[in-house]
């Protein structure tokens, strides 16, 4: 490519050409402008009938031949993909902002790449409740994602932490609910523990920025507003939400510590409109067909105790609280699917019973993921002892963030997204995979960078690839092929951890 090389955009192809021409633009200084008679060309087209070929409207064909280059998409969003792959085939330096080359030519190998991710569901959580990331952060890691072609941001906007996301209606949630006084980091020993207060949420209009800015990189953006459990922010916003017969919710604040709470939201019809006016509000700001309503880690014991919460058992029939939970999850899945949406929560969801077309993130193992696949529902797998980029990714004492367990690269790319004790009619139920990055000690987007880099590009590899079986994969190859992925990243910026270790 060089500065006569155009851009033929044929229908439908627009918006990559314009991905193609601020991105790889700035990178290389090439004006990348439509295509005249003379000069190289990159040649875009969408070609539906590729997506029978390829076996997924996502596949794309590149060929790159002398003064033609093509890049074939099964639809506009195979054909992003394939344009990932061309700023791959160009170098590290083609992922800078600016040029600092002084090239002027940029080579391209002849090659033709045809390509097709095995899962439509390539996800990454953000928890952005604990600790908050500012728009711009979230915008770059859109970015990183489309660059590893990942596909599902999943944002985690609301825990007992923080409530990050505007509620016209309900002004407190982000007016009292999105700051805490103080935030304990890392080790209770470390002079860390307890600093300064913490908060920030993003307002309607960024929601509307972020959403759109993702849609341009064919990421969907699916929201998660848990309840409930991890609500104690939004109680302490608006005490009348958490079982007042129980405790003296005014007097709780946004939550300073880490873990499970008990403080969980009462299952009265107060409780039920004011999310609904909350739900209301996010489906018009995320388009996605699945809304997360988390559902995990919800303890009982304030429902046991609490009159309002025994009545409402009695009044439906229930056998218990965890049949509460269900008929409190369930009511929000009908909810939802009313209005032409799907409800997905954590495996706990499954206990006492799952509404129909619900989906499942499975994150305690495997077993809620099988569980929920063999009774028919979607499932995206994320079991914690594979894809938890909170937990260290080794054992030495000199990790940064000295949480957890040890989940390094290799089990990382050792992951099997579709237990072997599926049937082919359960497997489908598998929708793809997530890593999922809880931020309860990264407050920063270098830390966040440290955890997410490079296990998410492990990550990426089994979500789009058909990789052997677990044993066979040949992670030797991996790490080479990584090499080369590092200068990428130097490139992007992103402050991985090094295959050495920590840097002193
Ligand atoms: C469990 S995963 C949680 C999160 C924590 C995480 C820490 C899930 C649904 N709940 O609230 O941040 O562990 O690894």
């Amino acid at each position: 490519m060089d500065a006569d090389t155009g851009i033929d955009a044929t229908g439908g192809t627009e918006r990559v050409a314009r991905w193609l021409r601020t991105t790889v633009g700035a990178a290389t200084g090439l004006p990348l402008a439509p295509h005249r008679d003379s000069g190289s060309r990159v040649l875009l087209r969408v070609v539906p009938a590729l997506a029978g070929e390829l076996g997924s409207d996502e596949g794309y064909r590149l060929t790159a031949d002398g003064r033609l280059l093509t890049i074939d998409g099964a639809s506009e969003t195979g054909l992003f993909w394939g344009a990932q792959t061309l700023r791959q085939l160009l170098g590290p330096d083609a992922f800078r902002r600016a040029p600092v080359t002084g090239r002027t030519a940029w080579e391209i190998p002849a090659v033709t790449v045809q390509d097709a991710p095995r899962f439509r569901w390539r996800g990454l959580l953000l928890d952005v409740a604990r600790h908050f990331m500012p728009k711009d952060g979230v915008l770059r890691y859109l970015d990183l994602m489309a660059a590893h072609k990942l596909n599902v941001l999943h944002l985690h906007l609301t825990d007992d932490q923080g409530w990050r996301v505007e509620i016209r209606r309900h002004p407190r949630l982000t007016e009292a609910g999105s700051w805490r006084a103080r935030t304990r980091f890392g080790h209770r020993a470390s002079p860390l523990w307890e600093h300064r207060p913490h908060g920030g949420h993003y307002t309607q209009d960024d929601v509307r920025e972020i959403v759109a800015y993702a849609a341009e990189r064919h990421i969907t953006v699916v929201p998660e507003i848990d309840v409930p459990g991890h609500s104690q922010a939004a109680i302490a916003a608006y005490p009348e939400l958490g079982n007042t017969d129980v405790v003296d919710t005014t007097a709780l604040s946004v939550w300073d510590d880490w873990g499970i709470n008990p403080n969980v939201l009462a299952p009265t019809d107060t409780t039920l409109r004011f999310y609904e006016g909350v739900f209301e509000e996010v489906l018009e700001l995320f388009p996605s067909q699945f809304v997360h309503i988390g559902g995990d880690e919800c303890p009982k014991d304030q429902w046991r105790a609490s009159p309002a919460a025994q009545a409402r058992i009695a009044e439906l029939g229930l056998a218990g609280e965890e049949e509460l939970q269900a008929w409190f999850v369930g009511h929000f899945g009908r909810w939802l699917s009313a209005r032409g949406r799907r409800l997905i929560g954590w495996d706990e969801i499954m206990e006492g019973g799952l509404a129909e077309g619900a989906a499942v993130s499975s994150w305690r193992g495997y077993e809620g993921g099988v569980a929920a696949a063999r009774a028919g529902h979607d499932v995206v797998m994320c079991p914690e002892q594979y894809v938890y980029l909170d937990h260290r990714q080794a054992p030495g004492e000199d990790e940064p963030v000295p949480i957890g367990w040890v989940r390094t690269l290799e089990d990382v790319y050792r992951f099997e997204p579709v237990p072997p004790q599926l049937t082919d009619g359960e497997a489908r139920h598998v929708l793809g995979t997530q890593a999922n990055l809880w931020t309860e000690v990264m407050e920063d987007a270098a830390r966040v960078d440290y955890q997410a880099f490079p296990r998410l590009a492990a990550l990426a590899e089994v979500a789009w690839s058909r990789l052997p079986a677990p044993a066979e994969r040949d992670f030797a190859d991996f790490e080479r092929r990584m090499a080369a992925h590092y200068r990428r990243l130097d490139a992007l910026g992103v402050a991985y951890r090094p295959p050495a270790g920590p840097r002193p």
